[in-house]
């Protein structure tokens, strides 16, 4: 039987050969090779008379990890089925376990090897893997995989979104071999009385009942225990380690053994927690210094993948004075958040819960749940991550918060250690009734009233940090301008104006986190400040949106939208987007605009003020 909820927890500390390079493939916009062609036998032609409609290796070679759109300009705006084939020689070794280890797959595969089926799997950003021992043979050994990056409206995301499908096997693949019975998976981190260390680990294989051991030697602290009949025990250690902060990154050690198998991880022990409307890191509040990123490379175009490209993005978000980094939409790469551990950076890690998804549909939920569940099982000993993020601007409606609470129930039960969150649209209807009071007393040549913008969601009472995504002064200008009879650009200077007056309170009293602000700019476009898509502009709309939240009691974190220009279909205006969401820091080559130096220059102040 195919098992698909298999985890592999730190796959990068076992035995592996990596799968990377040169993979034939075949586009099939129709998908028709599975039930046509039989695509997935990969086969070759033997006799003259023998007819096969397909063939990997006069094919073209796709190099992996990586996007198919960047690679292949037929592929670039492509959503549909591409054929992926590598061959390797691997001969099945007796008493070891073989798998195959996907670190994501964009969005839907199927995995073949020598022709018969090891698994298949939902979910553009999550790692997977499939069990291949029985698979294996002498010789030359051929896996075919089956990647399709259509989103539909059940689907987690569903099509439409501010970013790219980027399609294919976009981070690593790896063969990866474990003795007959492993240590699938396990936690450790501080108590919750902050006294020492508790964790648990699973064993996964024939002999999962028997003695594990997990040592810190750095603390001189080592436990044994034995694992019950499904391989599953909780331990704690008696030791008081250093604690982990972007000031001082410390990791420690970690070894886990379990009859043949042995795993070492680095692992750094830091408390989270929420008091009030603050929120406490190792006990002491902590404002977040942050900004929002894509997971597109500032090294090469496309998808980034590896820990170049993490060091490179979270290289430029320390640059920016941050401390803080909210991995947007979904879940970035392993490495992000390993660099992030190593580089002191606290993450907000994201599942692609994203406008308008089918909230009555338990298919639908059940995708979410898996997700944020594989994400969990990957990054759970990571000091760095601190936010679990399950959605991101989404209706307001009965149907929603049923479906969101349930899954920050379920996220709690996976990791009660870490604090929940969600962005929100925050009540947009009472927002625009506010700006409009301010845009026509401007009109009027008044002073508005001062306004008081209150941030209410259900949701909130579900989630420990409450985001914000806030676009004054860029969208809810011109939302505002369909329904008033004045000019546009001075709605806009109305509302820019007016943010220092501003005053934003949260009723259910938690800490807010303004998970997105900011205004496009094409890089190298100067001009008036009041004059959109120049740099100044966009600086302006900065400079504002800090006055403002200074005057927000609950406000202790920001990410603004966002690091680096990244691809979006949906940005058509030629000569400025060209299907580039322009609102990045640094230009999609990584060229600064003007408000990466007020974001920069407010983070040093706050930093030298704290
Ligand atoms: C948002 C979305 C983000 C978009 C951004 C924008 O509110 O959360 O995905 O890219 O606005 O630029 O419109």
């Amino acid at each position: 039987m195919r098992r698909m909820d298999l985890r592999i927890a730190n796959v990068y500390a076992r035995s592996f050969e990596s799968l990377e390079g040169d993979w034939k493939y075949l586009i099939d916009p129709y998908d028709r090779g599975e039930a046509t062609s039989r695509v997935q036998e990969d086969r070759r032609r033997e006799s003259p008379g023998e007819l096969i409609e397909y063939g990997f290796d006069e094919a073209d070679s796709l190099s992996v990890p990586g996007d198919w759109n960047t690679q292949d300009e037929r592929l670039f705006f492509y959503e549909g089925v591409v054929w992926y084939r590598r061959e390797f020689e691997r001969a099945p070794v007796k008493g070891k376990r073989h798998f195959l280890y996907f670190g994501a797959a964009n969005y839907r595969a199927r995995v073949w090897v020598n022709g018969e089926q090891v698994g298949e799997h939902v979910g553009g950003y999550t790692p997977f893997c499939c069990e291949i021992t029985a698979q294996l043979r002498d010789g030359r050994s051929s896996v075919v995989v089956k990647v399709d990056n259509r989103h539909g409206d059940d689907d987690v995301p569903t099509r439409i979104t501010d970013w790219m499908h980027y399609g294919g096997l976009t981070r690593d693949v790896l063969l990866v071999e474990l003795p007959g019975t492993f240590i699938s998976e396990y936690a450790l981190h501080l108590s919750d009385a902050a006294a020492g260390l508790e964790g648990w680990v699973r064993l996964d294989g024939p002999d999962a009942s028997g003695p594990v051991s997990v040592g810190v030697p750095e603390l001189d602290a080592r436990v044994s225990v034995e694992t019950d009949a499904t391989g599953f025990a909780r331990f704690s250690i008696d030791s008081d380690p250093e604690r982990w902060s972007p000031e001082q990154p410390r990791l420690y050690g970690v070894e886990l053994q379990a009859g043949q198998d042995r795993v070492r991880d680095e692992v750094g022990f830091r408390s989270i927690e929420v008091r009030g409307s603050d929120i406490l890191l190792n006990g002491e509040p902590i404002f977040l210094r942050g900004i929002s990123a894509h997971e597109e490379s500032l090294l090469h175009p496309g998808r980034a993948f590896g820990p170049e490209d993490a060091e490179a993005t979270l290289g430029l978000a320390r640059e920016l004075g941050a401390n803080f980094v909210r991995l947007a939409h979904y879940p970035h790469d392993e490495h992000m958040a390993r660099a992030a551990d190593r580089m002191g950076l606290l993450l907000w890690e994201e599942i692609p819960l994203y406008w308008g998804i089918a909230w009555e549909n338990e298919d639908t939920l059940e995708l979410a749940r898996q997700q944020i569940g594989e994400l969990i099982g990957r990054d759970r000993n990571r000091a760095s991550v601190v936010l679990w993020s399950l959605s991101n601007e989404t209706p307001n409606t009965p149907e929603r918060t049923a479906f969101l609470s349930e899954l920050a129930r379920h996220a709690r039960e996976l990791d009660p250690t870490r604090l929940l969150t969600s962005a929100l649209f925050g009540n947009v209807g009472e927002l625009l009734r506010q700006l409009r009071a301010i845009a026509e007393a401007s009109a009027e040549g008044r002073d508005a009233e001062p306004s008081v913008l209150v941030l209410d969601d259900p949701i909130a009472e579900h989630i420990d940090v409450v985001g914000w995504n806030e676009y004054l002064g860029w969208y809810y200008s011109a939302i505002l301008v369909r329904r008033l009879d004045i000019p546009e650009g001075d709605v806009r200077n109305a509302v820019l104006e007016a943010m220092p007056r501003i005053r934003i309170e949260v009723p259910s009293g938690k800490p807010l986190i303004v998970s997105e602000c900011g205004a496009g700019a094409k890089q190298g476009l100067h001009g008036a400040d009041d004059e959109v898509w120049t740099e100044e502009y966009q600086a302006r709309v900065y400079r504002q949106q800090l006055l403002m939240l200074e005057n927000a009691p609950n406000w202790r974190g920001i990410s603004p939208w966002i690091l680096k220009d990244f691809r979006a279909p949906m940005r058509l205006l030629p000569g400025v987007q060209d299907h580039w969401n322009r609102k990045g820091l640094v230009s999609e080559t990584g060229e600064r605009k003007q408000a990466f130096g007020v974001l920069r220059d407010y983070y040093e102040k706050r930093r030298s003020s704290s």
